[in-house]
């Protein structure tokens, strides 16, 4: 069944929670559970697009729902044109701000418009793009928060297990600089000296203590320094770029393609990573990358694994996706996992549907 083009018709949310295997334990938060926002937008031709959101906080969904609701209600009955639809989007909110809930939703939609798109043409979404379905290497962010360090060997060895990863995320920032070794060394030890170590300060140090810990943590072959900094110290991070020789890492939190740009020419990072939800979905991925590839700069992901993998099966200088499984208790079809690679699987669209009776028990709102 092939289809033309498709026509907005209608969107169903659902805010869900879900309890997570291992407590997030970060500078931005700490989480027992967490929630999503699973997208159903409804076409008059009679397809379903899909996505969901992954907003943090659960209050969220109170403003993020009004706000997917009323753009879709906004395009029923004009074609579904992704692309369109984002410059229209990004038009039509230029007085409320680019940036936050305008964006969350405008992501929200364009992620279930172009899984609808797939599913029209018969193509998974890295085909419809113009790539093939295979394999994404990963490393795998399911842990090694800011927990106890007597606790860090045996859950490396559990996340190394879970996908035979050769790569893994460890929080950093603890107090002393101390802590932070002692937290490394553990990792390697379980998880043996080849083991790849990204690490993310999730923002939690100021100038001073980043040029500090980076600096003292510079030779310990580190992957990559993720956000030492506030996300938009842009000069701050620019300065350890240049400073320090572990790669800086920066890009979650980066609204639309500009920001991506302005760190680019900031020359803020040395790779970067881009959210689904706050880069602006499919679309706003497609505007960004190339951004990052023609300059040279490494793009990996931040969460939403099953999306992301179609988009970094197209993308020139893609690195590395990251693996997280928290969506997986309300997905009807896992994604397979081996080798520390996600494999994109030959299905229509992005390949992701619900499992009803799991979406009905974890519902919220
Ligand atoms: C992160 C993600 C989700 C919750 C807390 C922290 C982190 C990451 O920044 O990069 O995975
Ligand atoms: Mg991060």
């Amino acid at each position: 069944m092939e289809i033309e083009s498709l026509t907005y018709q209608s969107v169903e949310t659902r805010a869900v929670l879900i309890s997570l295997r291992r407590s997030i334990i970060s500078k931005v938060g700490a989480y027992d559970q967490w929630p999503l926002i699973l997208v159903d937008l409804y076409t008059r031709e009679g397809i379903v697009g899909r996505s969901y959101l992954e907003p943090y906080l659960v209050q969220a969904a109170k403003y993020i729902v009004p706000a997917i609701r009323d753009l879709a209600a906004s395009r029923a009955g004009s074609r579904i044109a992704p692309l369109d639809d984002f410059q229209n989007a990004r038009r039509s909110t230029h007085l409320l701000g680019y940036e936050g809930i305008a964006m969350i939703a405008i992501a929200g939609l364009d992620i279930a418009a172009w899984d609808a798109l797939g599913k029209a043409a018969g193509l998974p979404l890295a085909a419809l793009l113009g790539g093939t379905v295979g394999n994404v290497q990963a490393y795998n962010s399911n842990g090694l928060w800011l927990s106890n360090v007597d606790g860090l060997a045996e859950e490396a060895s559990s996340l190394v297990a879970e996908g035979e990863f050769n790569a893994l995320k460890l929080r950093l920032g603890r107090e002393k600089l101390q802590d932070d070794l002692d937290a490394i060394r553990a990792v390697r030890e379980a998880a043996g000296d080849e083991i790849k170590l990204m690490v993310d300060f999730n923002q939690g140090l100021s100038f001073d203590e980043g040029l500090r810990r980076c600096h003292a943590l510079d030779d310990e072959g580190l992957y990559w320094f993720e956000e030492p900094l506030a996300y938009n110290n842009t000069s701050g991070h620019a300065q350890l770029a240049r400073e320090i020789k572990t790669p800086i890492q920066l890009g979650e939190n980066f609204y639309g393609p500009r920001e991506l740009l302005k760190a680019v020419q900031a020359e803020a990072c040395d790779c970067v990573m881009l959210d689904m939800m706050r880069i602006g979905g499919v679309s706003g991925w497609l505007r960004s990358a190339p951004i990052a590839s023609a300059a040279g700069i490494p793009v990996s992901t931040h969460l939403y694994p099953e999306i992301c993998a179609h988009l970094m099966r197209i993308t020139e200088s893609a690195h590395w996706l990251e693996w997280q499984d928290w969506a997986y208790p309300v997905l009807k079809e896992p994604f397979a996992l081996a080798g520390g690679q996600l494999a994109v699987p030959d299905r229509p669209g992005l390949g992701i549907g619900w499992d009803e009776s799991a979406a009905k028990r974890f519902q919220y709102d």
